[in-house]
């Protein structure tokens, strides 16, 4: 079949200039010899993963974090050369698809170095690994100065780098900083106990980078702020620049009415008007990812907010208009129209989660357009 254009008007507009932006913001706001890692896991927290990687590669950063070997692939099957890091635990079965297509893998456990020794002498490529150090966030990563030297030994072996060692901050994004200065402590601790200082050593998040002094080592992580959101309400009060939110979510009105009073809408018909009223319909629902906890949010139309009425369905949603208008009418449930603006951090205090849930929840069937 030919290829088709999107016929529903419903999309993510996501502006890779403000993502530019964001990583340019923090290249001047880092020290000059520390990378940024743009970490775009999860298709870039629903972003795009390839766009937004290559956006940001332009704009500064130098390397690149997933979460998943299927992601690394991905990536690099677009991106050549760049260092690509899988943050999470993968099988050994994957080192030799790491070694051939320079992807970083991160190691804490020495039966894991144990399990890939018979496989590295095959490998044409050496294997490039960061050591992940728990200083505190109970996930993933050795956590005593033994463990870490056992793993550093074992990873001694022919074909393998030891080119990282890394941990993650469990609340670098609060006010309170007692467990985050014991996490720091912690991880200082155990590099300083290595014969050798690894070539990068990372710590800080997108909270800490921002936000905390001394933590930038050779390289930050950045996830949420890449996407211009901020990691929480306190960080987005003490914010060293401006972040530029990239992702609007739009779609037009395809179907007008006037209901009168006591005439009702939606499943369960738990909407009555109360007197002349205008809705309008929208073609975008659950099954989109606009949850249905999400029944008292407003969308914007003609720069007026227009609360979303009756149950959400799977597909379609209907709105109170603030008065008549025509089919097409342009509707933003996510950015900028007018002098108004609908974050998502507002759903996401509506939804009672973090702003990283919003744009990860969005659903593939809402497609990606990118204005550059
Ligand atoms: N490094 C690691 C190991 C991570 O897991 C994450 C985000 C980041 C860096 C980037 O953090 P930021 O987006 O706050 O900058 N990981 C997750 C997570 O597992 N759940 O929510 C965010």
């Amino acid at each position: 079949m030919e290829e088709l254009q999107n016929f529903r008007p419903t999309k993510a507009v996501i502006d890779l200039k403000a993502i530019q932006s964001n990583i340019s913001n923090l290249r001047k706001h880092l020290h000059s010899d520390v990378h940024i890692m743009a970490v775009i896991k999860a298709n870039a927290y629903g972003h795009g993963d390839i766009r937004v990687a290559e956006a940001a590669l332009e704009a500064g950063a130098t390397m690149l974090a997933v979460a998943t070997p299927e992601e690394a692939l991905h990536v690099r099957c677009h991106i050549a050369d760049t260092p690509i890091l899988i943050l999470g635990a993968v099988p050994v079965s994957f080192a030799p698809y790491a070694a051939k297509y320079g992807i970083t893998l991160t190691v804490f456990s020495t039966e894991w170095l144990e399990q890939l020794a018979p496989l590295a002498p095959q490998f044409e490529k050496p294997l490039r690994i960061h050591v992940k150090v728990d200083s505190g966030m109970g996930r993933i990563g050795v956590r005593t100065v033994e463990e870490l030297r056992a793993v550093y030994d074992a990873a001694q072996m022919e074909h393998v780098v030891v080119d990282g060692i890394f941990t993650h901050f469990a609340t670098a994004d609060d006010e309170e900083t007692t467990f985050y200065e014991q996490q720091l402590a912690t991880f200082k601790k155990l590099v300083a106990s290595l014969p050798t200082k690894p070539r990068l050593v990372h710590a800080a998040n997108t909270a800490a980078a921002l936000v905390k002094e001394h933590v930038q080592f050779d390289a930050v992580r950045f996830g949420i702020s890449l996407y211009g959101l901020a990691p929480s309400p306190y960080v987005g009060e003490h914010l060293p620049y401006a972040l530029q939110p990239a992702f609007s979510l739009e779609t037009e009105l395809v179907h007008v009415k006037e209901l009168h009073n006591g005439e009702t809408v939606g499943y369960g018909a738990t909407y009555e008007a109360t007197g002349d009223e205008w809705i309008g319909t929208i073609p975008v629902g659950y099954a989109d990812g606009v949850l249905r906890g999400l029944a008292n949010q407003e969308v914007l139309v003609q720069g007026m907010r227009a609360p979303i009425v009756g149950r959400i369905c799977m597909d379609q949603i209907m709105i109170k208009l603030p008065k008549k208008m025509t089919v097409g009418e342009r509707v933003v449930l996510i950015g900028k129209q007018g002098n108004d603006e609908i974050t998502m951090q507002e759903w996401a205090s509506r939804l009672n989660t973090i702003v990283y849930e919003i744009p990860c929840m969005l659903t593939t069937r809402i497609p990606r357009v990118y204005n550059a």
